[in-house]
């Protein structure tokens, strides 16, 4: 691995700050998404309901604790951090003309708490968590205003923060609202709730439209206010398997991929590919882009693509084969791959899926690739003051492995590794505390109850060694 690479871990501010009201924050819209059965339920409550439990109100408490959290951090070595800025701290509405001083603040603490120790800071500046106000005001990203308000938001924290960020990241996995049958990717992604009816797939790719082009205004905007700035795209890397040698599932795993791909495609070459125009076609869609619109999607093109990787699918055009559909995230087609095993959570294990899409996201795009989510969850024990997670070990350390041969033997660009909920985060998908992925242990259950204290696990010295050693000790 390259001297520089960026080994470290990833979170997102409303998984863990908590603090939710605090220092004129506003609402987001992980505030308003209730816990305990999220799994189930997946309810989206319009605002804040008695008797229901919110968990991203409290978080871990990263708001309070962030200093200790940092300094475990650089214990474990960590050369980068990723995190977000939560945009209602900053714009506690998202329509403001004025940024809140006091959300500006702290991120300059956190930003030089993290360049006390020479951990660079990887920012992502939409991760499921725009103002609220927006959702209820504009209906989200089906608004073109929108566009603006987040151009506002990039540039005065790109500004704010020239000389303590170089790495950002736009949107975090933005290709999950292309899953239009649930009702959280779209609300997470873009704020959008639908009409009893409404066509979703058409309003989905209108809002993506929307954030490609503010993505995109972000790009060029960063690069004026630091030309040393590395500014990615970022999806969700869920690569698609033929189940069987049949050329017809080869083509569906092929269109199972596209319907991430699309958007690494505009955010990287700056124009939408012919399959999607052919799509829109076919559809009789029509959408509002202008010339301006297409003109800012060439001049802002991405610096490097960021992914995350949990898991791989796999699909069929067999009807005889039982669809199990993909629990989380899938279009409801994908069938059970019989060589892979699955965590608690149905996610498959499949570390050679890292090695896969790194080499399919190079061949296509040629640019820098990273790893900016990778982790393991599961429902951790604590025993006489010790976890034990053996198994998060085992996970991480195939899935280096097969990164490793990506590059070492395969020649692909990758500038680093960020182990996703590097301390116990509030699961995303689920408002759970019991699906852990950290390295430390952070004291809270699922109903809030807890001393949210912090307890490295055994992962947290592995993780080390393997910093320390550039990936050449893993076991
Ligand atoms: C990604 C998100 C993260 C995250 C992670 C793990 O989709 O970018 O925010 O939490 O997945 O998912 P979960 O927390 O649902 O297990």
């Amino acid at each position: 691995m390259k001297k520089d690479f960026l080994w470290g871990g990833a979170v997102a501010a409303h998984q863990v700050e908590g603090a939710y009201l605090a220092g004129g924050k506003g609402l987001s819209i992980a505030d308003v998404m209730t816990g305990g059965s999220r799994t189930v339920a997946r309810r989206i409550t319009k605002g804040i309901e008695e008797g229901s439990y919110y968990p991203n109100h409290e978080g871990i408490r990263f708001y309070e604790h962030y200093k200790e959290d940092i300094r475990l951090f650089a214990q474990m070595g960590f050369k980068c951090f990723r995190t977000s800025i939560a945009w209602s701290r900053i714009f506690p509405n998202g329509d403001e003309e004025t940024p809140n001083e006091e959300g500006l603040r702290f991120y300059d603490a956190l930003f030089d708490e993290l360049r006390k120790y020479q951990i660079e800071p990887l920012v992502t500046l939409s991760h499921f968590e725009m103002p609220y106000h927006l959702v209820e005001k504009y209906g989200g990203w089906r608004d073109r205003r929108l566009i603006g308000f987040f151009a506002r938001f990039a540039e005065t924290v790109m500004e704010r923060y020239k000389d303590k960020v170089k790495y950002w990241l736009t949107f975090n996995e933005i290709n999950n609202q292309m899953i239009v049958e649930t009702d959280i990717y779209p609300f997470t992604n873009s704020g959008l709730l639908f009409e009893e009816g409404e066509d979703r797939k058409k309003t989905v790719y209108q809002a993506a439209h929307y954030e490609l082009t503010a993505s995109a205004l972000a790009v060029k905007k960063g690069h004026e206010i630091n030309p040393e700035f590395q500014i990615g795209c970022m999806i969700a890397a869920m690569p698609y398997y033929p189940y069987s040698s049949r050329p017809e599932d080869m083509l569906l795993a092929q269109q199972e991929d596209r319907r991430s791909l699309w958007l690494a495609d505009v955010h990287i070459r700056g124009h939408y590919p012919a399959y999607i125009r052919k799509e829109w076609e076919k559809a009789g869609y029509r959408f509002d882009i202008t010339e301006e619109d297409l003109r800012i999607l060439k001049e802002g093109c991405v610096d490097y693509l960021g992914f995350s990787y949990y898991y791989s699918n796999t699909v069929t055009t067999d009807q005889s084969v039982e669809a199990t559909g993909d629990k989380i995230m899938g279009s409801g087609s994908e069938v059970e791959n019989p060589y892979l095993p699955a965590t608690p959570w149905g996610w498959t294990i499949d570390p050679v899926g890292l090695r896969y899409v790194l080499n399919q996201y190079y061949d296509r795009y040629e640019i820098p690739l990273f790893v900016v989510e990778n982790g393991f969850g599961y429902e951790d024990l604590l025993e006489d003051g010790q976890i034990h997670d053996t198994n998060r070990i085992h996970f991480l350390r195939e899935h280096i492995r097969e990164m490793k041969k990506a590059v070492d033997e395969d020649g692909v660009d990758v500038l680093g590794y960020t182990v996703w909920g590097c301390i116990d985060p509030v699961s995303f998908s689920t408002g759970e505390m019991r699906k852990r992925y950290g390295f430390i242990y952070v004291d809270k259950m699922d109903d809030g109850s807890g001393s949210y204290e912090r307890i490295p696990k055994d992962s947290f010295y592995w993780y080390k060694k393997v910093i320390a050693s550039n990936g050449e000790e893993l076991d």
